[in-house]
């Protein structure tokens, strides 16, 4: 199909395109549009601010100025009054906004328009591969697209490990780092959770900054014990702003929008005053300083201040969102100009700390853009010490006690059952496929498609047998978590770090009747994951296009762990990791809502769409408090709950995704 698009929509260099339509893309597609679709003419709104970033620029959120611009792009695409001028819009804006800005503030805007929600737009990673790969890829791509037709290219094959060698320790992990999944997942919450936008309502949902604080809290956590199935001890917090980063990236990814590569970082780089005027911003190392002390105090009176000077206290209840929300820090923030913007800042320090006065006109690092910012390792170095200051906080709330016991409830056992036998859950290397073409501009046209190796595991299934010793059916959630049983000197790890490196698994509700029950439950159908189709696209073949899989959709239901991270990597020999599992009275736990028809299947780090959390309680309850007095894990254990230790068997060898191996 081509687009008549109203000829003053073109800017000057491409009028001619604008008299014949049709002749210049049917040479371009090398065929004849099947279909013409008119676009309305519209009475354009200012767009003289987001025009301001050069097409050919990186864009990132983070930059004060960026987002000014593209919060107004935001406000005009939410603004439209319906789908036609929104592709209106859009048309006008394809060919003279800054493309990564477009797709941005179009993602937000087609995931809160009430008319647009459900729609499916290409995943990100089709759209902008070069966010995700090594750039060669591209060359070849180019290569074999010019020389093979469509029905006779072979998928191109990505390389594991790209951007460093062996002898450098982080590689071990570089496979959940740079997982395209994960990164995926990254961008898509941020999307879902834009910290700032004109419209306060898209900023403005239930427990946000909880969510904020809750779902980072579960990428270090994972990633910690990814590291210490590889050897590696856990991530150590960046704090000292006056101590170099030790950890160099070298991305190794070029961005198509910018023409250039990423920018790397050397180890031992330090921080510095950052003063870029072309970016606004002027910031120094003590803003951040201050900032924190600020946040402490806030943790250390239970209480904020707000900007009339007036004080309230943090209560149990919404103590976590409001301190979610200054930390990031939010629109809705409860007093921007004291608390400032801590976390974001620290991201902007860090991704300019190669080129912090502009001097060398050099754009931000990886750690400045959510799509790449987990690929380098002090992400998890900066968000562990962000996470540490939200559990100063948690430090304070007095501990569950009684409130985790479900009277009459007992949980008699716990096992997992799956092919690699009882209790013994099994990983290996995958072989997945996507579709280059999208995002590459390709004559002849046509599929060109790549194949990447990620981490997978066999699916299995948890067998939990309760017995209800009260004479009523009641309704209990099931909560189940997984942490590492030992330390890195292999010493068990004492109650306190076990559970703050608790990951969750999924959360679900389970009816008991009185006497004994077995509940089942299906990896697959975790509360933290989206189904591996949502991450990477349908791996059915395409009719008749061999060894092509249908493309990936993407709404606000992309937003989801990646199922194929769901357990961590372990060990040859097998890794031993503690599966948890409590039964809390759903009566406490329940939220009074409608989800018919909403996406709620990765609700435990993504939330429901216009729904609130659908959990009452704290989000990593009951771990995300102390227990002190409590050494081991065991003696945390009430009637309700229950562990089983499983062992996490890695094997060295590469399928290719079960749908296209068929
Ligand atoms: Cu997601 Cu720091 O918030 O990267």
């Amino acid at each position: 199909a081509v687009f008549e698009i109203p000829e003053h929509y073109y800017p000057e260099k491409y009028k001619e395109l604008a008299n014949n339509p049709i002749s210049m893309l049917s040479d371009r597609l090398g065929e004849e549009p099947a279909r013409m679709i008119p676009v309305r003419n519209i009475e354009i709104p200012d767009l003289s601010l987001p025009m301001e970033l050069p097409f050919n620029e990186q864009f990132s959120v983070f930059i004060p100025k960026h987002q000014l611009m593209a919060t107004r792009l935001i406000d005009v695409f939410m603004g439209m009054k319906d789908l036609e001028d929104l592709q209106s819009i859009c048309a006008y804006c394809q060919l003279r906004i800054n493309p990564y800005m477009f797709n941005y503030c179009l993602s937000v805007a087609i995931l809160h328009r009430p008319d647009t929600k459900g729609m499916d737009i290409p995943t990100f990673v089709e759209t902008f591969p070069d966010m995700f790969m090594d750039p060669k890829v591209f060359r070849k791509a180019r290569e074999i697209s010019n020389v093979l037709g469509p029905g006779e290219r072979m998928p191109l094959t990505i390389p594991v490990n790209f951007t460093a060698s062996d002898e450098e320790p982080e590689q071990r992990v570089a496979y959940f780092r740079e997982d395209i999944g994960v990164n995926l997942h990254h961008r898509h919450w941020h999307l879902v959770y834009p910290f700032d936008a004109g419209d306060i309502a898209i900023v403005d949902k239930d427990r946000r900054g909880e969510l904020f604080y809750y779902m980072h809290q579960q990428v270090i956590a994972r990633f910690d014990i990814e590291r210490l199935c590889n050897d590696l001890p856990r991530v150590k917090r960046y704090f000292d702003f006056k101590e170099p980063v030790e950890e160099a990236y070298f991305p190794k990814l070029d961005s198509m929008v910018a023409g250039r590569t990423w920018p790397y970082r050397h180890a031992g780089t330090m921080l510095r005053d950052l003063d870029r005027p072309l970016e606004l911003i002027k910031l120094e190392i003590s803003d951040l300083e201050r900032w924190r002390e600020r946040f402490i105090h806030a943790v250390e009176s239970s209480s904020v201040m707000l900007p009339n000077g007036v004080t309230i206290p943090l209560d149990e209840e919404t103590g976590i969102d409001i301190l979610g929300n200054i930390m990031e820090s939010s629109a809705i923030s409860v007093n921007r100009s004291y608390y400032g913007n801590f976390h974001n800042m620290g991201h902007v320090f860090i991704s300019y700390s190669h080129d912090p006065d502009h001097h060398h006109l050099e754009p931000f690092s990886v750690m400045a853009d959510s799509a790449v910012a987990m690929r380098d390792p002090t992400f998890y170095r900066w968000h562990s010490y962000i996470d540490d200051l939200f559990q100063l906080y948690k430090y304070n709330l007095p501990p569950y006690g009684d409130k985790l016991i479900f009277p009459g409830i007992q949980v008699s056992s716990l096992k997992v059952e799956g092919p690699a036998g009882d209790n013994t859950l099994s990983t290996f290397w995958e072989l997945s496929t996507l579709d280059l073409a999208r995002g590459m501009d390709f004559t002849p046209r046509g599929a060109v498609f790549a194949r990447f190796t990620h981490l997978q595991h066999e699916e299995f299934t948890y067998v939990i047998e309760v017995n209800n010793t009260t004479d009523k059916s009641v309704m209990g959630t099931v909560r189940l978590f997984m942490a590492p049983r030992d330390d890195e000197e292999g010493n068990p790890l004492p109650f306190d770090e076990q559970r703050r490196h608790m990951i969750e698994l999924d959360k679900f509700t389970a009816p008991l009747s009185p006497g004994k029950n077995t509940v089942r439950q299906r990896s697959v159908d975790s509360s933290v994951t989206i189904p591996y189709e949502r991450t990477f696209g349908d791996q059915r073949e395409r009719p008749g296009d061999p060894g092509t899989p249908e493309s990936a959709g993407f709404d606000f239901c992309g937003c989801g762990w990646p199922h194929h991270l769901l357990i961590p990597k372990g060990t040859k020999e097998g890794y031993p990791v503690i599966l948890f599992v409590m039964i809390s009275n759903w009566d406490d736990d329940k939220v009074e809502q409608d989800l018919v028809g909403s996406c709620n299947d990765a609700a435990s780090y993504c939330g429901i769409r216009d729904r609130k959390y659908p959990d009452r309680r704290a989000m990593g309850f009951p771990f995300d408090r102390a227990a002190p007095g409590t050494a081991a894990l065991a003696h945390f254990l009430s009637h309700n709950m229950a562990v089983r230790e499983l062992s996490i068997r890695f094997t060295d060898t590469t399928k290719l995704h079960a749908k296209t191996r068929r």
